[in-house]
């Protein structure tokens, strides 16, 4: 029997190629010395930061399922979600920033957009010089985007755009908007649009006062009467699998990110728990703290196991949108409680800025909540499983 390495449990590792392996390493390294010296700071002020995307451009970190010939790395399922882990381990809103331009406005152009659209956009969303956003969610439209409220109607050579979207990622500081809308021209279906800064009538306010995920920008996406050309339309599907398809993806990356937030979580507390002593010994010495950590270790050994199945099959193109919903809802869920706990193994300092593991808390609430909320994701395994809906 071999040594047991307790920060890889069940061997990750081991079922990673060289390829992969290789990439992950670059995405630690950006994140570890670009990304974690800003956060505590950039979280605290509620900071903007758009100057991020042409920095992870330039580290290949946008796009990374993205064909070559259009500006990305063309690598696995698998890349995507070890890059997502590693920018998660920092803080879940500088994932959001990249998991929407990679899976929620590159994919879409890259799926439904004409070769016009990829050739004009993707290179640039590649390599960061344009920011996008994703619109799908409105104010009175979240958990069932079939209601939705905006509407593209017909005009000569091409659409007028009118509604409202909100909680969208990145919208203020945006150079593209990728929107779902109803399209008349369609017999009412879901259509997506591309809708570009400047237009007439667009605007993107940001939403302050968050108090979670506050290192990522969000805003509405306020279309008043928003007049397109026919090149702005994405042809080539409709319905509600249009957007699905990309939220397909970014769950997939949430699940594996998660983890990385709570892997920071867990060893945190571990190093919290050697250093300080309480009753003589150290707390990581009590069987209550290794209980805790115990349940942490084994929580993201098989979340990350989960995900990495779930990315093989996507890689072979053989994976179920269940399957993401189950790693989605498990992997956020078990994250968040992890954070919870690392929180109250640090006692008093667990609510500084400086231990961090509260900001990853906080965070988590959101990413638990957005892309499916974890009950939606459980409606939707027991569908799979009864053949019942019970959305309404
Ligand atoms: P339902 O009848 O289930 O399906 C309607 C049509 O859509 C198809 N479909 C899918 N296609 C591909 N992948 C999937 N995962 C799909 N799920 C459904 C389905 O086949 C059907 O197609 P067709 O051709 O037969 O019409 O639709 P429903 O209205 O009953 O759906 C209910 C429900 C709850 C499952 C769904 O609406 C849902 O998942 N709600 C959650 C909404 C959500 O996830 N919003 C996310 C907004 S974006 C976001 O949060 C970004 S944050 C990112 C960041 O900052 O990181
Ligand atoms: P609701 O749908 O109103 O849900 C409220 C509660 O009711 C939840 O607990 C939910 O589980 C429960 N519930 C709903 N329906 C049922 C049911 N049938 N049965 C039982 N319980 C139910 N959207 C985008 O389009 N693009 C983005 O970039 C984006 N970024 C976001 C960033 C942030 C910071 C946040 C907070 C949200 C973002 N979202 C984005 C929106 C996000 O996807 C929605 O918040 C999410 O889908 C939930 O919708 P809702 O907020 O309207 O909640």
């Amino acid at each position: 029997l071999s040594k047991f390495d307790w920060p890889d449990a069940l061997r990750l590792e081991t079922r990673l190629s060289e390829d992969e392996r290789m990439l992950r390493d670059a995405a630690h390294q950006f994140a570890q010395t670009e990304l974690q010296p800003r956060v505590i700071d950039a979280y605290r002020d509620e900071v903007s930061a758009p100057e991020l995307f042409p920095l992870m451009g330039e580290a290949g970190l946008l796009g990374v399922t993205i064909p070559e010939e259009y500006g990305g790395l063309g690598a696995s399922y698998v890349t995507y979600g070890l890059v997502a882990r590693e920018i998660e381990r920092v803080d879940s809103g500088y994932r959001s920033m990249m998991s929407v331009q990679s899976s929620l406005v590159m994919y879409p152009i890259y799926a439904y957009g004409t070769e016009a659209q990829k050739q004009k956009y993707l290179p640039g969303l590649c390599d960061g010089s344009l920011i996008g956003c994703f619109g799908l969610t409105e104010p009175n439209s979240g958990s069932d985007p079939s209601s939705m409220a905006t509407r593209a109607e017909k005009i000569d050579g091409g659409y007028r755009i009118t509604g409202t979207k909100m909680w969208i990622s990145n919208s203020p500081f945006a150079d593209i908007f990728v929107v779902w809308a109803k399209s008349e021209a369609h017999g009412g279906k879901i259509k997506g649009f591309v809708l570009e800064k400047g237009m007439q009538g667009l605007s993107a306010p940001a939403i302050k006062g968050k108090l979670s995920l506050r290192a990522s920008t969000t805003g509405e996406i306020v279309m008043d009467g928003v007049e397109v050309g026919e090149d702005a339309l994405l042809p080539n599907v409709e319905g509600l699998k249009g957007p699905f398809g990309c939220l397909n993806r970014a769950r997939y990356g949430i699940a594996w990110g998660v983890m990385g937030s709570a892997e920071f979580c867990w060893q945190a507390s571990r190093q919290y728990g050697l250093d300080r002593t309480q009753f003589g010994k150290p707390l990581a010495q009590t069987q209550l703290f290794q209980k805790k950590l115990a349940d942490m270790m084994t929580e993201i050994s098989l979340g990350l196991h989960a995900a990495l199945q779930v990315g093989r099959l996507f890689d072979m193109g053989d994976a179920a949108p269940e399957m993401i919903s189950l790693i989605k809802r498990n992997n956020c869920g078990k994250a968040l409680d992890i954070a919870r706990m690392a929180r109250d193994m640090h006692g008093g300092n667990g609510i500084s800025e400086e231990f961090q593991v509260i900001r990853h808390m906080v965070n988590l609430e959101t990413v638990n909540t957005y892309e499916g909320t974890h009950d939606v994701h459980a409606l939707i395994l027991g569908r799979a499983q009864t053949g019942l809906q019970a959305f309404f």
